[in-house]
């Protein structure tokens, strides 16, 4: 039985299906522009596990509702699988990637206290994004005369106190990873939120405020696979996002 589509939704294209590659690769797009800390994350990791992909760099603000036929929320990363599904956030599409490659090279520890310490600096470094990203759109979405000055303050608390965790964890961690012996879910994220962070906060943290942190930055921002994806920020604007 098919369901009419409301009048005005956008038809949400879960089913298409997309041509696979050769020798059977998969071919899957990853939807989104690479200044966003989601959206690095999956591209990163992607190139990390040797997945390819066709990139379709929209925007936020002016491709809104092409991003919306792929994703009812209009969000990015949208990640449309080989088999035309389309799988909407960061954690769930790195959940899908790990699953792809298996637990031997999967990017989050398999289990115990490996896998918990990976979640959770994991959560602080997205929780962190989440809370420039905020700052961002107060300073992008709303009228100046309308904004908070108390709600910006407390999101640029909740940045700091993320960071400066961030910073003691990687003083605390031993070799060059955050957690183990090679690079996990936790390197990348906590990079990508931080460079994300630098480029997108008008007060934005000093070079020299967390130094453990800049160096596993430094290190990560080296590899191939984040300097193949390293793009300068740029804010949405609000214009884009209302004529879209
Ligand atoms: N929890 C989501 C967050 C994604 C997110 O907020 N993406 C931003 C781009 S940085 C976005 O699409 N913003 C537009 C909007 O939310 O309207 C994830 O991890 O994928």
């Amino acid at each position: 039985m098919s369901a009419a589509t409301p009048a005005g939704a956008v038809e949400f294209r879960q089913q298409e299906r997309r041509p696979c590659g050769a020798e059977g690769d998969p071919v899957v797009i990853l939807i989104g522009m690479f200044d966003s800390p989601f959206v690095r994350r999956v591209a990163i990791s992607m190139k990390l596990l040797g997945i390819g992909f066709e990139h379709r760099d929209w925007s936020v603000g002016g491709d809104f509702e092409r991003i919306r036929a792929y994703n009812p929320l209009g969000r990015v990363p949208t990640l449309i699988a080989d088999d035309g599904e389309a799988l909407i956030d960061s954690a769930a599409i790195l959940d899908y990637l790990d699953d792809l490659v298996g637990p031997a090279r999967a990017l989050l520890p398999a289990t115990g206290a490996p896998r918990r310490a990976a979640l959770r600096l994991v959560a602080i470094a997205i929780g962190a994004a989440e809370k420039g990203a905020l700052q961002v759109y107060e300073r992008v979405f709303r009228p100046y005369e309308k904004r908070h000055e108390p709600w910006l303050e407390r999101l640029r608390t909740q940045v700091h106190g993320a960071l400066a965790e961030l910073d003691r964890s990687c003083e605390r961690s031993s070799g060059t990873w955050l957690v183990g012996e090679r690079l996990t879910q936790a390197d990348i994220s906590v990079s990508c939120a931080t460079t994300f962070l630098d480029g997108a906060l008008s007060a934005a943290p000093r070079p020299e405020q967390y130094p453990a942190l800049r160096a596993l930055v430094s290190r990560c921002e080296s590899l191939p696979g984040f300097a193949a994806t390293r793009i300068a920020w740029s804010a949405p604007t609000a214009a884009a996002a209302a004529s879209s």
